[in-house]
């Protein structure tokens, strides 16, 4: 049985190669990946914010720590993206426009994959012209966004804004989400959903794919 404490220190330290190899020994020893997810990853990222808000870490050891969490993750997403066999919506996912954190965004995307959606991914510092086009062209269902930080929240609504402007609000549900939202600011902004975490966005998504 691998420590898995060493997985949380080795995202702690940036030490990608050790964040991978435990991870190989937690998935062969059968651990569910959900548990490596929100036991161990997780509060191991929240540990490196905490550090860089007491000014002990700085971006570089934020961007090592952010390595080592995407390759512990990238053995972990197909695993999350097991696909179930409901019928498909389809999702655009994306970073609103000026945020590049995309670890929390990667993690919605497994599980909606896993929870039977189709997901368009359109990446970071996505523009509302972007999401846009996305319903236009690609017949998508939902838009789900991602923000991180406080000074790119706003982007939501200027999305959801343009997405009113360009005629097409009723054909999309949007769903909102990232460490800074809440329920307040969706509702405050127009969104149809909101989730504070990975799982969550499933349950928003299959709600609103309801409605
Ligand atoms: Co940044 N960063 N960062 N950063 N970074 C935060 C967010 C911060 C809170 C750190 C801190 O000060 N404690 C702070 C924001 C403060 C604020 O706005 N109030 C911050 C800052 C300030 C910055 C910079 C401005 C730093 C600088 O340059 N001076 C800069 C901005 C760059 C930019 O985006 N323009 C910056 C840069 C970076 C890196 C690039 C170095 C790196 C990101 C690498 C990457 O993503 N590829 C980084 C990192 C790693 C972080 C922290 C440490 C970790 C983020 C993370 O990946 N968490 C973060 C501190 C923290 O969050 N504790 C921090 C793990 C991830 C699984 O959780 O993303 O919250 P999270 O996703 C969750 C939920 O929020 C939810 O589900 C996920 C899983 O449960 N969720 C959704 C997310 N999106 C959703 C969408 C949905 C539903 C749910 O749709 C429906």
């Amino acid at each position: 049985m691998p420590d898995l404490k060493q997985l949380h220190e080795a995202i702690l330290n940036g030490d990608a190669k050790t964040a991978k190899a435990t991870t190989e020994q937690a998935l062969a020893a059968g651990i569910e990946p959900l548990k490596l997810v929100q036991e161990y990853m997780m509060p191991a990222m929240d540990e490196v914010g905490r550090r860089f808000e007491c000014n002990e870490y700085f971006v570089p050891e934020l961007l090592l720590a952010a390595r080592a969490m995407k390759a512990a993750l990238e053995l972990l997403r197909p695993l999350l993206a097991a696909k179930g066999n409901e019928p498909v919506s389809r999702v655009a996912l994306g970073t609103v426009k000026g945020d590049l954190h995309d670890i929390g965004k990667n993690l919605v995307g497994a599980m909606l994959e896993g929870g039977g959606f189709e997901v368009i991914d359109l990446g970071v510092n996505v523009s509302p012209e972007k999401f846009i086009a996305a319903v236009k062209e690609k017949n998508v269902n939902i838009i789900a966004m991602s923000a991180l930080l406080t000074t790119t929240m706003p982007a939501m609504k200027t999305t959801i804004d343009a997405v009113q402007l360009a005629g097409i609000r009723q054909q999309v549900k949007i769903l909102v989400g990232g460490a800074p939202i809440t329920q307040k600011f969706a509702e405050e902004i127009g969104a149809d959903g909101f989730s504070e975490s990975a799982a969550g966005a499933v349950a928003a998504a299959r709600k609103v794919a309801k409605a």
